[in-house]
């Protein structure tokens, strides 16, 4: 019997590459502070919550410096949100350099995400444990969780236990709600002068924790070319068989980043963007008629088969369910606790919503099928999002272009065969085995994580920069968190949140979408990816995504 597989071995002995001036070492790098920064929005409340962290400066690492400190610092580490690939590499990365600046560090990891530093639930990670880690997918070595840091309780508890293991600094490895965890915890360390300082690693398969210091969150190439792979596998299937529409809803709760990635990839028949939706404020029925236009455009071609991508959070972005989900959230927020709701059968909490929703949102509700309601009454997670990956959005226009397509039959402007396949991808690409450069960038975030922290920073994102070039000429350093933030709704209530990067409408990767769609929707470009590559030429095994190809050409094209 196998223990492990033979390509998860074979990875096992791969070196990542370091950053840049990292690969100097922890002991040869010096910190230099660049320009003072500000918010993103609602500058004066943000400066106001987070007084003690709040407009530092940019930071870099730059060679032959004075060394960093390397006084004894225990660290604790936190896995956190959803998985992306790459997540034990920031933990290899960052148990090495604290390895490297002295022996004597330790390195704990909190189990079950943001709830074991407040539970007091943790392992030390040695050199046996990181091992059997290094360059695989998941986030299995202390797990994850998606517990909600905020409170006096939770952060007296959170440095209690701190104190009890000697830890100096904390570094949080998740997305923007994981991250603003990390920045109001770093904000109540410093006030209450506890010498702990707090780093998060910017993680999400959603990719959509981006800014100017920061090009990727890490897990979105390993993702998008996992989900590529399946789609140019079905894409074959379709032009094969030709006898099916396949529908495919890829993850990424708000941004639509890993849907547009993945079509230029693939160059499917139909893609759907929510930020495009949002803009145009298509209605649902709008969205309808667009797909079942191109489906019967095909027909007439003789082509009943096809693949479209939609985005997991669509829905929210169709400015109708958006405020119909905003009133729902703030009615849910308000039911919390209210028995007779939380005991009504389902079809008697339909009629208790819909008779608490304006006209308007009540019509569109009770016009949704029973399954797609009970979806979006679920709960919110802790951070009061809408939990879209349960909300079968490709089932729902499945059943309505099908009713659209009979209709259209009905007025003769249809006379093809329409025969559906649905499916979802995303826990499909969360934890898989990290690609070369989700291997090296998240080995890279860990160790600078470390810099970051020897430098006596604290309330910083570990950054680095210039990911389309070689490893070699990547540049390391940190950003503020409060530079991200700003204030939004959640659980009906204005809270301090880092904003989510959406698509940009009119950036250079939308662009490439729009200047092909038309002639993918109608002739068959398909592309066919194939698997990761790991081990062949450069520029079959370490190519960045199309996205961030494109953003880069053009920043380069404006400096
Ligand atoms: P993060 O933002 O925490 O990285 O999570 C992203 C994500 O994978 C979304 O794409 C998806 O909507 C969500 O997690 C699913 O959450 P869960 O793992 O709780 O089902």
């Amino acid at each position: 019997m196998r223990e492990i597989s033979p390509l998860q071995k074979e990875r096992l002995n791969y070196r990542p590459k370091l950053a840049g001036v990292l690969s100097l070492g922890i002991n040869n790098i010096k910190l230099s502070l660049k320009d003072k920064t500000s918010a993103v929005g609602d500058v004066e409340e943000i400066k106001k919550l987070f007084p003690n962290i709040f407009g530092e400066p940019i930071a870099r690492f730059e060679a032959q410096g004075s060394e960093l400190s390397r006084e004894n610092k225990n660290v604790g580490v936190i896995l956190s949100g959803g998985q992306a690939p790459g997540g034990h590499n920031v933990i290899a990365g960052l148990f090495d350099a604290l390895k490297t600046a002295n022996t004597q560090n330790k390195l704990y990891g909190f189990l079950g995400g943001p709830s074991g530093i407040v539970d007091g639930k943790y392992i030390e990670l040695t050199d046996e444990i990181i091992n059997a880690y290094r360059n695989t997918g998941g986030f299995d070595i202390i797990g994850s969780g998606r517990t909600k840091l905020e409170t006096q309780e939770q952060f007296k508890k959170a440095l209690g236990v701190c104190q009890e293991l000697k830890i100096g600094a904390i570094v949080i490895i998740g997305g923007d709600d994981s991250n603003t965890n990390a920045c109001l915890l770093a904000q109540w360390m410093k006030e209450n002068n506890t010498g702990i300082s707090v780093i998060g690693c910017p993680k999400t398969i959603d990719g959509d924790l981006k800014n100017d210091q920061i090009e990727i969150s890490f897990g979105f190439d390993t993702a998008t070319k996992t989900y590529a792979e399946l789609i140019g596998n079905i894409q074959r299937d379709a032009n094969s068989a030709k006898k099916y529409w396949h529908f495919i809803k890829l993850m990424g709760r708000s941004a639509s980043h890993v849907c547009l990635e993945a079509a230029l990839q693939t160059q499917p028949n139909i893609t759907l963007i929510g930020e495009e939706v949002e803009q145009k404020a298509w209605s649902l029925d709008k969205i309808v008629t667009y797909m079942a236009d191109i489906i019967a455009k095909r027909a007439e071609k003789g082509k009943n088969y096809g693949v479209a991508l939609i985005p997991e959070g669509l829905i929210e972005f169709i400015p109708e369910m958006k405020n119909m989900i905003s009133s729902l959230n703030d009615l849910l927020a308000g039911l919390e606790g209210n028995d007779s709701y939380i005991n009504a059968k389902e079809d008697e909490k339909y009629s208790i919503i819909s008779s608490k929703l304006n006209d308007s949102d009540a019509k569109l509700f009770n016009s949704l099928p029973a399954q797609i309601k009970a979806q979006l009454l679920m709960d919110r997670d802790p951070h009061g999002n809408v939990q879209v990956s349960k909300i079968e959005t490709e089932k729902l226009l499945i059943a309505m272009i099908k009713e659209k397509l009979s209709q259209m039959k009905k007025e003769g402007k249809y006379t093809g065969k329409f025969s559906d396949q649905a499916h979802f991808f995303g826990y499909e690409g969360r934890c898989a085995m990290p690609s070369n450069f989700d291997a090296d960038y998240c080995y890279s975030l860990g160790y600078n994580a470390f810099a970051l922290i020897q430098a006596g920073l604290t309330g910083y994102l570990s950054s680095i920069k210039n990911t389309t070039k070689p490893a070699s000429e990547w540049i390391a350093g940190g950003v503020p968190l409060t530079m991200m933030m700003n204030m939004e709704k959640r659980h009906g209530e204005m809270k301090p949140v880092i904003k989510k990067a959406l698509v940009e409408l009119d950036g250079p990767v939308f662009a490439a979408l729009e200047k092909y769609r038309e002639k993918w929707a109608l002739e068959d470009c398909f592309i066919y990816p194939g698997a990761i590559q790991y081990f062949g030429p450069s520029d079959v095994c370490d190519i960045a995504t199309i996205t961030l190809q494109l953003e880069q050409e053009k920043q380069l094209a404006n400096v």
